[in-house]
This record gives C-alpha cells, sequence and structure tokens, in this order.
C-alpha cells in the first residue's frame, strides 16, 4: 500500500463552494444526486479528481450538459474529470449506494433498521464522488426522501428548511447548514425512532433545541445524555466563553458503530453505549463514560468544527484539544483528583504501551498508510497531556488567552498545529514554544531522573533533573521542553516549597534556598510531564509521600512506585521459581491507607489498585505471562489475607440501601465496596466468595451485579456457573449488558476462556457485523486476556488471526484493532515467539488484506 506523507501535502487542484444532496433512500439502492459549485484553487493545469469508493456512477453532468470526459478507476477509487471549465461551474453526479450491504460501517449504512452514516476521515467518498479531504470545506444542504411509515424520522446538518409528503407513501426533508464544512462532519439518519427532546438557553439568550434518538423503548435511558449535554454547554461558556452556534443541537444513538461517537456538525452520531444508561443496566463508568463523551463531542464543535484540521497528520489539533477539554470538563463535574488519577491510568495502560512498541508514533505523525490506524491514545490521549503541558506553562489565564486567540484568527478555517501554538504564542507575550514543538514530531515516552542534594551548611537543597530518550525514540532526539513541578516536604508532612520547574535541557539543576532541613522531593506532581519518573527517593521515602504528599496524584503515585517495584522483582522470583514473600513495610503500608479516615472512599478506592499485569509488563525485557498474573494474585491475596478484618468493615460498614445517587461519593462508595470485595474473595475458603455472590444476588445497581460477577469469575468460585446463567437469563435482550457479560468471560484467565469464547461466539446475542460485540469478545481476549491469548499451545493466536481475517473482508477497521495482542511479538519468549510468528505471516501473506491489518502486521513483523 502507498505512504502518505506530510510533506508532500499540497492544497487542492479545486474546490467546492456549495453541495446539494438529495437522497432517494433504499437500503439496498439508494439513489444520490449531488449539485457542487466547484472552483479551481490552483494555477496548474490539473484535471478534477474526485474521489469515490464503492459507487455505482450513472451519470455527470458539468452547467447543465452530459459530460463524458471522465475516467472512473475503482481501482484507485478515484473518478477524473478531463479539461473542465476555468471558472466556476456546476458539476452534477448521480450515483447508487447499497447501505444494507455496506459492513464497513464507514459511510452510509444501516444499523439494525436505522440509516446512519460516518464520515470521518473518509467515509463521504462512500456516499458520493467528492474532494474528500478537510482542507475542503463547503456549503451543504441534503434533502432526504424515504418511505415515510418505515422512516418518519429524517435528519442531517443544519437546520430543517422544508418537509411535505410524496407520492407513494414518501416524504421528505430539506435540512440546510449555514457553516462550511469539511465532508467528514457530514451526517444523514433516517429511521423510525424514539427521542427525548429539551432545550438550552445561552448566555447571550437564544434557545437551542435538543433532540436524542435512540431506538423505541429506550427513551428513558437518554436522560443521563440530555443532563451531561447541557452541562457541557453550560461549562464550555464558562471556562471558554464558547457557546454553541445552531439552532438545534441532535444526538442519534445507534448500535453499530466503529467509533464512540462522532462530532458531525449538530447532528452527533453515538455509539449507544455512550447514550444509553439507567440505574439497573449501567455502571457507575458507564454513567462517566457517556459524561465524558457527551462532552467531547459537543466540544468538538468549536475545537474541530468551527477550526478543523488542515489534513488529516494535524489530527492532534482537535482530538488532543478536545481530550484535555473534556478531561477538564470531567474534573469540574466530578472529584478532580480522581479524574486526574484515572485519566493517567488510562494513559499508561494503552499510551505508554502503544509508544513503547511497534506502532509507535509521533502525536503528529509524519506517514501513514491508513489514516483509519491513527485515531490512538497517542493522537488523543498523549495529544491531550500535550495540551496539558501548554496550560501549565502559560497558567490557566494565559491558556485562555491563548485559545481566544486561536478563535480570533482561525475561525472557520482548516488549519495546523503550528497556528493553535502561533496563537497560544502572540496571546502571551510571544512565549517562545520553538524547543516545545519536539513533542509534536518524537516519538517515544521520555524518561526523567530526578535526583537532590542538601546542603545542611547553606540550607540549600539543589534538585538535578536529568531527560533522556528510550530506545525507540528518533536517532536525532532533541531535549524536550517540559514542565516539571516539584515540591519539597518537611519531615512535618508539609509543603516547604512548590513550584513549576522548566526543564530545556538534557540535565539541569534547579537550586531552591532557605531550606531548613533536608526535605523530601515530590517531582512530576499532577502528572504535569508524560513522563517516566525515576528517583532517588527511598522505599521509605516513597512510604512517606504515600502518606503525606499534599499533591493527590503524587499520593496515589508512591504507592504505585512501590507496588510495582516489588511486584517486578518478584516476577523475576517466581520466573527462578523462588518462593515468594511480600515485604513487611508495604503491607503496612497498605493497611494504614485502608484504615485511614480522612480519605474519601473514591480516592482509598482508587489507592487500593495494584499494578496491572499490562503496567508491569512494560517494564519487562522479556514478558513472562504467568509469572506476572501468578504474582498480581500472589500481592493481592497476601494483602487481602492480612487485611481482612479491615476490608471486611469497609465493604459491610457502607450502607447503601438508600436512594440511589450518581453524585461521586455515591460512586466512590460503590467502587471501594467492589475492591474491597475484590481483594477478599482472594482470601482461601467460600466464606468471601459467597459474601461476593450474595451482593451479586442483591444488588439494585449495574455496578454492583457485573462488578460482583466479575469478582466471581476472577475468583474462580464455585458460584460463577451460577451467577453467569442468572445474569444471561436476566439480561439476554439488553446488548450493552451483554457486551459486559462477554467482556468478563473474555478475560477469565483460566483455561476455560478459550472453549468458552468458542461457544459464546454461536450464542444468539453475538452479531459479529456490530464492532462493540466484537470489541467485548475477542477485543478483550486479545488484548486484555493475556495468559490465555498467549496460551503455550498457540492456539489463543490463532483464534485472533482467524477471526481478524474474517472480519477483514467486512470491516477492516476494527479488524486491524484486533492486532493489539500481537503487538507484543519481539518481548515474548522464544518459544512463544515459534507459535505466533507463522500467524504473523500467514495474516501478512493473506491475498485481499486490507491496508488497514497491513500496516498494523507489517510492523510488528518489521
Ligand atoms: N472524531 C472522531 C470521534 C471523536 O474523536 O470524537
Ligand atoms: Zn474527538
Amino acid at each position: 500500500p502507498k505512504v502518505i506523507k506530510l510533506s508532500e501535502y499540497k492544497q487542492p487542484d479545486y474546490l467546492v463552494e456549495t453541495i446539494d444532496l438529495t437522497f432517494h433512500l433504499d437500503s439496498t439502492k439508494t439513489l444520490v444526486q449531488s449539485k457542487m459549485t466547484v472552483s479551481k484553487n490552483t494555477t496548474d493545469a490539473a484535471p478534477l479528481v474526485l474521489n469515490g469508493e464503492e459507487l455505482i456512477l450513472k451519470s455527470v453532468k458539468i452547467n447543465g450538459e452530459a459530460f463524458t470526459d471522465y475516467k472512473h478507476d475503482e481501482e484507485v477509487h478515484t473518478l477524473t474529470l478531463n479539461r473542465v471549465p476555468a471558472g466556476s461551474f456546476t458539476l452534477e453526479i448521480e450515483n447508487e449506494i447499497n447501505p444494507e450491504a455496506n459492513k464497513t460501517l464507514d459511510g452510509l449504512y444501516k444499523s439494525g433498521t436505522i440509516f446512519c452514516t460516518q464520515n470521518e476521515p473518509e467515509g463521504f467518498r462512500r456516499i458520493t464522488f467528492y474532494v474528500d479531504r478537510p482542507d475542503n470545506m463547503a456549503k451543504f444542504t441534503t434533502k432526504i426522501i424515504a418511505d415515510k411509515k418505515l422512516y418518519p424520522i429524517l435528519l442531517s446538518n443544519g437546520n430543517p428548511i422544508a418537509k411535505g409528503d410524496l407520492d407513494g407513501g414518501k416524504h421528505f426533508v430539506t435540512w440546510e447548514d449555514p457553516f462550511k464544512k469539511p465532508s467528514y462532519l457530514y451526517a444523514l439518519v433516517a429511521g423510525d425512532l424514539g427521542f427525548i427532546k429539551d432545550t438550552y438557553k445561552t448566555t447571550s439568550g437564544r434557545n437551542v433545541a435538543l433532540e436524542i434518538y435512540c431506538d423505541k423503548g429506550n427513551e428513558d435511558k437518554c436522560h443521563h445524555a440530555m443532563e451531561s449535554l447541557k452541562k457541557s454547554m453550560k461549562w464550555d461558556e464558562d471556562r471558554f466563553g464558547l457557546e454553541y452556534d445552531l439552532d438545534i443541537y441532535m444526538i442519534v444513538a445507534v448500535d453499530a458503530f466503529n467509533m464512540g461517537a462522532m462530532e458531525n456538525k449538530g447532528l452527533n452520531i453515538f455509539n449507544s453505549a455512550y447514550v444509553l444508561a439507567d440505574q439497573k443496566s449501567a455502571t457507575d463508568g458507564n454513567f462517566y463514560g457517556i459524561e465524558s463523551v457527551i462532552g467531547h463531542e459537543y466540544f468538538h464543535n468549536w475545537t474541530g468544527n468551527r477550526i478543523t484540521c488542515r489534513d488529516w497528520f494535524q489530527l492532534t489539533l482537535k482530538e488532543g484539544l478536545t481530550v484535555f477539554r473534556d478531561q477538564e470538563f470531567s474534573a469540574d463535574m466530578n472529584s478532580r483528583s480522581v479524574e486526574r488519577i484515572q485519566s493517567v491510568l488510562g494513559l499508561r495502560a494503552s499510551q505508554f504501551a502503544e509508544d513503547a512498541g511497534p506502532t509507535s508514533h509521533p502525536i503528529k505523525p509524519a506517514t501513514y498508510m491508513e489514516i483509519n490506524n491513527f485515531y490512538t491514545a497517542t493522537i488523543y490521549e498523549k495529544g491531550a497531556e500535550v495540551i496539558r503541558m501548554i496550560q501549565t506553562l502559560l497558567g490557566v489565564d494565559g491558556f485562555r488567552r491563548g485559545m481566544d486567540k486561536y478563535f480570533e484568527l482561525f475561525d472557520g478555517q482548516a488549519v495546523r498545529t503550528e497556528d493553535f501554538i502561533h496563537a497560544m504564542s502572540v496571546a502571551n507575550d510571544n512565549f517562545d514554544f520553538t524547543q516545545f514543538k519536539n513533542w509534536y514530531g518524537q516519538n517515544g515516552t521520555p524518561l526523567l531522573k530526578s535526583t537532590s542534594k542538601y546542603d545542611e551548611a547553606n540550607k540549600r537543597l539543589t534538585l538535578t533533573l536529568t531527560q533522556s530518550f528510550p530506545a525507540n525514540a528518533p536517532k536525532d532526539a532533541k531535549p524536550y521542553h517540559m514542565p516539571v513541578r516539584v515540591g519539597l516536604i518537611g519531615a512535618d508532612g508539609k509543603d516547604v516549597a512548590s513550584k513549576v520547574l522548566e526543564l530545556k535541557t538534557p540535565t539541569q539543576d534547579f537550586v531552591f534556598e532557605n531550606i531548613s532541613s533536608k526535605p523530601i522531593t515530590s517531582v512530576n506532581r499532577d502528572f504535569s510531564a508524560p513522563v517516566k519518573l525515576t528517583t532517588d527517593l527511598s522505599f521509605d521515602d516513597q512510604l512517606f509521600l504515600m502518606a503525606h504528599d499534599s499533591d493527590s496524584f503524587n499520593r496515589f503515585e508512591a504507592a504505585q512506585v512501590v507496588a510495582q517495584k516489588l511486584m517486578l522483582d518478584l516476577i523475576q522470583d517466581a520466573h527462578a521459581k523462588k518462593p515468594l514473600e511480600l515485604n513487611a513495610k508495604y503491607v503496612a503500608a497498605f493497611g494504614k491507607v485502608l484504615a485511614d479516615t480522612t480519605i474519601d472512599e473514591a480516592f482509598k478506592a482508587l489507592s487500593m489498585t495494584i499494578p496491572s499485569e499490562g503496567i508491569l509488563h512494560q517494564e519487562l525485557a522479556e514478558i513472562y505471562y504467568p509469572e506476572t498474573e501468578a504474582v498480581r494474585d500472589f500481592v493481592m491475596k497476601t494483602l487481602a489475607t492480612a487485611h481482612q478484618d479491615i476490608l471486611l468493615k469497609l465493604f459491610t460498614s457502607i450502607d447503601q440501601k438508600g436512594e440511589y445517587k450518581l453524585d461521586p461519593k455515591a460512586m466512590g462508595q460503590r467502587d471501594l465496596k467492589i475492591k474491597a470485595l475484590n481483594l477478599l474473595s482472594m482470601v482461601d475458603g467460600d466464606k468471601y466468595k459467597t459474601l461476593a455472590f450474595d451482593h451479586f444476588k442483591s444488588a439494585t445497581n449495574m455496578t454492583d451485579e457485573i462488578g460482583a460477577l466479575s469478582v466471581l469469575i476472577n475468583s474462580n468460585s464455585s458460584f460463577k456457573a451460577e451467577a453467569l446463567k442468572s445474569f444471561y437469563t436476566k439480561w439476554k435482550s439488553e446488548t450493552l449488558v451483554m457486551q459486559k457479560w462477554l467482556s468478563v468471560q473474555a478475560v477469565a484467565s483460566d483455561d476455560s476462556a478459550y472453549d468458552n469464547i468458542l461457544a459464546l461466539e454461536k450464542d444468539s446475542i453475538y452479531d459479529r457485523t456490530i464492532p462493540n460485540l466484537v470489541r467485548a469478545l475477542l477485543g478483550q481476549f486479545a488484548a486484555n486476556n493475556k495468559v490465555q491469548f498467549n496460551h503455550p499451545s498457540g492456539r489463543g493466536y490463532k483464534l485472533v488471526a482467524d477471526r481478524m481475517l474474517e472480519l477483514d473482508k467486512l470491516n477492516p477497521q476494527v479488524a486491524s484493532r484486533l492486532a493489539s495482542g500481537f503487538k507484543d511479538y519481539s518481548r515474548i519468549p522464544k518459544d512463544l515467539q515459534a507459535k505466533m510468528k507463522p500467524e504473523l505471516d500467514r495474516i501478512i501473506k493473506t491475498d485481499g488484506l486490507s491496508k488497514n491489518v497491513y500496516e498494523i502486521v507489517s510492523k510488528i513483523l518489521a
């Protein structure tokens, strides 16, 4: 496949100014009529090349006359029009598409009975022939014609301007979007949908109609999404002075969707997992996720839609910035410290792993084969960390000034990351971002080392920060400009100094004067730079931070550092078949956190996090899967056995019999109970497993129900089968709940997981054309059931390779995501490599393999 390069970017030869679309909707034969005004954008004698994929071309007209001087190349997906008029002209094209046969879920397709679209990044070319790139911005109108009974609701971007009945039981609605936009933000929906409606009054007093659409019967599950939308609208006004700009904002929930959601102008289309929720069927994590994704898509209206990307290499321009904005929104709506810790845990689990593996790339990549492969944790989450660092360097007010300047300079345009940085700089006394820009073009997680020396005579503390690059960073990598938030803590546990240091060179000394006695250093507070930190702190210093650090992130972090170090040593012991023993000081410190009545439940629950297998694998030169799992189980069992009284007290003392609440306190309490139960279930005997089964049976909400079910499975309890069966009977008609049921089984690390997966694939609730179901079963297995995916027989590899190849014919985007488990290839033991390699070879040699899968697997094999 062809490699696309940022360095070869060229402006479009032609631009479309307006496009009027008419759809005659039909499940298998939809006629699309497009009428565009087109003008030349170059002085070169270039033909007009339109993108078009899987389209049946019916006719072409220019300025009202039939036009035949074209070449439709279905191999390379283009329609080339030669000798088009020199000035502005009208181009009319008719083509036919088959939405029902479209299982790529890209372009126009059907999710159940609903017609819907997904056009980012390059789906619009599956609807009609077009200059399908983000720097081609046009005004769109859409007339949708469809059967009135089957499709009473017809939606597109902008405002409805006409509607009426037609012959043959049909009707139409015409929509007009007054804002110019790229084709990737185009959307169309048609169906017999249920909905809820509300309104929002903006600060300037305009009324906006809010509508959320879903499958009929699910209307009552849309209220949390609606509340989240109103909160998002208010938050963006308060924090960034940004108001919504159309008279109507619509969200549609569909079950078959590749992404989480999509920010189409005025008509967001969402994976139903990020809209539908009620107490019984959704977990606290789901409610939290919905608020965050509703916010994310809403915030895109300004950061993405009003100002969009010039080309897809700029993806982080809108995604990193919008993730940062949604994280800030979540922090303001919930607990800021919990939000920050959760974001960093997510970053480490996915982005750090990605950045150390075969598909490592900078937040602004220089090349790609398939842009769909670049909707990654790096572009999104590391991109958000880079934006956060800009805010840390400029301060919250300076960052806001930069945002105001960004909209002042670039509203209505398709721009580059450099333009964003320019706005931030000019709004802040020309702040020098020259070196900071290295964050955009260099891959690999930077390493940061902190050491300190205390000079007793002069009451001076010198902190030395040293940055370096990981092995896979570019050979000519340049030092980063990183903000490192540092605190010095006195013996009484109080801060004696606190500031943001700006590290720019490989090594730099920072001097703190008037420090009366030797302090403990707390470095990279709030995770101010996305790096891997090592320090000269002793084990006891870390325990001190765990108890005293005023920075909640580093208080949490200290426990993680301690646990990780101990566990990595234990993994080597396990590999050498030595007996395992857990450090008694750590066991005691863990108990102190459990018993501390001054910390809230949510933070306590987070503090009980034991480093995940995935996090530990990142630190191993050669990955020992069973040993890692055994060590994690051993640590949990040891901690639980030592502290079972307090854990039981935590579990039983939280009474949640009253009204169900969704506030941070109530969510923290539920999390704490499940975390306590999970640890207790590791203790020998049936006592706590019975407790878990009781919790499962008496659950009145999904957080408790699926949480307890997961505990029963993880502890391989004898109640497991009964619980799984009753859960299935109760929930089998609700696909979102069945996705949870599949996932808890897909990650069960005992040897039955493999056979279970084969059986679950045959269950009537499973459908391989629905990405959520594939991700819940096979995606979870490949990514999060490391022991069974890496089974010594090689059967896990073969299963995932088989499914990946089957899926690749239907939906290459979902197929290529399944490759995640294979990304460890270069670091697994030789005997496992011998099993994995033939599967990777088989995949790469498959005829007709998509470029999506090819790009990932070729990088793994490289
Ligand atoms: N733009 C794709 C989905 C999202 O990031 O919102
Ligand atoms: Zn986004």
